[in-house]
């Protein structure tokens, strides 16, 4: 009979390497499993239980929630309020941060999460994912503060997804490999079933909304015409596109099979010249996947992982994929694009400052 590891198994296995562990991320992972079956529950009823269409609120990037998505972020913050495990919280779908309750003990672990990215795509029965980001209190006292939410990437003490797909898969790293778990509907375990991840090295896709391309930078054009072959010198690669639209989606596809994911700056609104992702809830964790995998992100001109938060829900470029490729693009932004990083940097260290001050 093959050996079957479930969640609980590996991470048991992984606390042996810590031999102070008291357990609490092990049992913080595990919650969050917990958590992501319940999700996967209701994500797959989705078309049967009358729980599509609008919840009637929004969010505070002004956008209408789903059902789906308050049940996610609902789920997660009671999965998690009362365990002792965590300081503080953090969601997408909140503006201000999520706090213990006073009648809660605090425990030493920070997360932030997305609850149910790429909710669009719900209504059409398209891949969408929970993602998480892991850090560690770095305040005094006993409760959680913003300080402890705006750690940069580096710091992350694991993080990971869930992609509710065709199967529902739990990826996490915890700085010791990626690792891929696959939920097992009739006995309602993870089971391991992607040791050790890495990018492939010979990548096979690109994915960016070719739709904007008439607001891109001169560098993500020539940049994407390199990318397909169609660069005057004909060196590039010559990938395929594909494109989902659903974050985890795109991003587990590129993971497996190698590629880059994009989600540049463009110019179609000038309120928003840093693209849509979210620092610290989508672009910060799925860097660190993808590191731990053998790649890289980048926001175009720094390393994601070295970008200091000054805000909790800051939007900011995302590439990321096989590290030659990012490291490309990177290449092309500084080359085409140097007005556009004199202004970026600018405004981000404004952003900062103003921060600091508050
Ligand atoms: P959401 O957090 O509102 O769900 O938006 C994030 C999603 C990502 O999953 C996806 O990569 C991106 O939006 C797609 O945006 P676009 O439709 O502009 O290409
Ligand atoms: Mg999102």
């Amino acid at each position: 009979m093959p050996k079957v590891i479930t969640i609980e198994r590996h991470l048991l296995e992984q606390q042996r390497h810590f031999p102070q562990a008291t357990g609490a991320f092990t049992n913080l992972m595990y919650d969050i499993a917990l958590a992501a079956k319940l999700i996967a529950r209701e994500t797959t009823r989705a078309g049967l239980a009358d729980i599509l269409g609008m919840a009637g609120a929004t969010n505070t990037h002004g956008e209408e929630q789903q059902k789906l998505d308050v049940y996610a972020d609902q789920t997660i913050y009671r999965m998690m309020d009362h365990t002792g495990r965590l300081c503080i919280m953090a969601s997408e779908e909140h503006a201000e941060p999520l706090h213990i309750p006073d009648h809660y003990p605090c425990g030493s672990y920070v997360l932030l999460y997305d609850p149910l990215d790429g909710s669009s795509n719900i209504d059409y029965n398209v891949s969408i994912g929970t993602i998480f980001s892991i850090h560690r209190k770095i305040s005094e006292g006993e409760r959680g503060t913003m300080a402890d939410l705006l750690q940069p990437g580096y710091r992350q003490v694991a993080a990971g997804y869930v992609i509710f797909g065709s199967s529902t898969m739990l990826v996490y790293s915890a700085g010791r490999g990626v690792h891929g778990f696959t939920l097992d509907p009739s006995i309602g375990e993870f089971l391991l079933s992607h040791p050790d991840i890495r990018v492939p090295d010979k990548p096979k896709y690109y994915s960016v909304n070719q739709g904007y391309e008439r607001y891109w930078s001169e560098g993500i054009r020539r940049y994407v015409e390199w990318l397909t072959g169609r660069d005057p010198e004909g060196t590039g690669p010559g990938l395929s596109l594909r494109y989902i639209g659903s974050l985890v989606a795109d991003f587990h596809r590129n993971l497996m099979t190698g590629g880059i994911f994009m989600y540049p700056a463009d110019r179609r609104d000038p309120a928003k010249p840093h693209g849509k992702l979210r620092l610290t809830y989508e672009c910060a964790p799925l860097a660190f996947i993808a590191e731990q995998a053998g790649g890289y992100a980048s926001d175009g001109v720094n390393p994601i992982r070295s970008i200091q938060p000054h805000d909790l829900h800051q939007r900011i470029p995302f590439f990321v994929g096989n590290r030659e490729l990012v490291e490309r693009v990177e290449e092309y932004i500084r080359r085409y694009d140097a007005d556009w990083v004199e202004q970026y940097r600018e405004q981000t260290r404004l952003a900062q400052d103003e921060a600091v001050s508050v």
